[in-house]
């Protein structure tokens, strides 16, 4: 049975008194709505940096020891291993299963706080908990898309249930990322040109607009569904690794995503 229900795991009240030491401004809370993004400085110290870049050594190392895409030990890695040379993970798919430390910092009030103040609800699902490797030339790219492309897949699989997306990914920087890197880069929504319902026509990015989001190990950004994004390969000598974490208001997701404990409603009741 699907693990992602968005309806039903919400019938317990929230917890109460859940707050966060982060008061998102007018300023954030437009360029959020405005399909664009803003980013949170330093909000992670070195020492909790440091813990997460542990954790994604750990899974990059289990990766070497696979050949194909699949679960394993709680997580999915989507992988190549196809060339000689070190297998590519191009992604892992709910981290935290099997990295508990990863699923801790997803859980932590810097990011949930202003997620839950952009969603505009006491609760939310959490839908990602994604760890994005770009190691050394090792071609990892995003071409430009919405995170709704990835969220409704048709046939009531998402349901935009505040009326502003229903959705918010965070972006935490595992290592500095340069213009060098494989930084995430944006464009401004007048750079490229939509459908009807709001979807992104391929090829119509104007790439002259783009802006790369440069910053050091602890920064996060956070966007909505709507944010046209993108990223480069990796050409210099140091990896390029993002933790990923998305939280969707409830009601809004119908649909299954893999890894142990995914999906998990947040603030736990624990919590508050
Ligand atoms: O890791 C990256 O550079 C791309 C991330 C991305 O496109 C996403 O989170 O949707």
């Amino acid at each position: 049975m699907p693990a992602a229900q968005g309806g039903p795991k919400f019938v317990s009240p929230p917890p109460r008194g859940y707050t966060s030491s982060i008061v998102l401004s007018g300023a954030q809370r437009r360029a959020f709505d405005e399909g664009g993004f803003f980013t949170l400085r330093g909000l992670f110290r070195a020492d909790e940096v440091a813990a997460a870049r542990a954790a994604f050594d750990r899974l990059y190392e289990t990766a070497q020891g696979l050949r194909e895409t699949g679960d394993h030990g709680g997580a999915f890695f989507v992988l190549d291993a196809s060339q000689p040379g070190p297998v590519i993970v191009q992604r892992v798919v709910w981290a935290g299963g099997k990295e508990p430390v990863l699923l801790r910092m997803s859980e932590d009030e810097r990011l949930l706080g202003p997620a839950l103040q952009l969603l505009g609800t006491a609760r939310c699902e959490q839908l990602i908990c994604q760890a994005h490797f770009k190691m050394p030339n090792d071609g990892v790219a995003f071409d430009w898309h919405q995170d709704i492309q990835h969220r409704d897949k048709g046939g009531g699989s998402w349901r935009d249930t505040n009326g502003r997306g229903s959705y918010v990914q965070t972006i935490l920087l595992v290592d500095d990322m340069t213009d060098e890197n494989g930084p995430l880069e944006f464009v401004p929504r007048d750079a490229a040109r939509f459908d009807s319902t709001g979807r992104l026509i391929p090829g119509s990015v104007d790439q002259a607009r783009t802006i790369p989001v440069t910053g050091c190990a602890g920064d996060v950004l956070f966007f909505g569904p709507w944010a046209v994004h993108g990223s480069l390969p990796n050409v210099s000598s140091k990896p390029r690794r993002v933790l990923i974490d998305g939280y969707a208001a409830p009601g809004a997701n119908g649909r299954f995503y893999p890894g142990v404990g995914s999906c998990r409603v947040l603030p736990r009741a624990e919590a508050a």
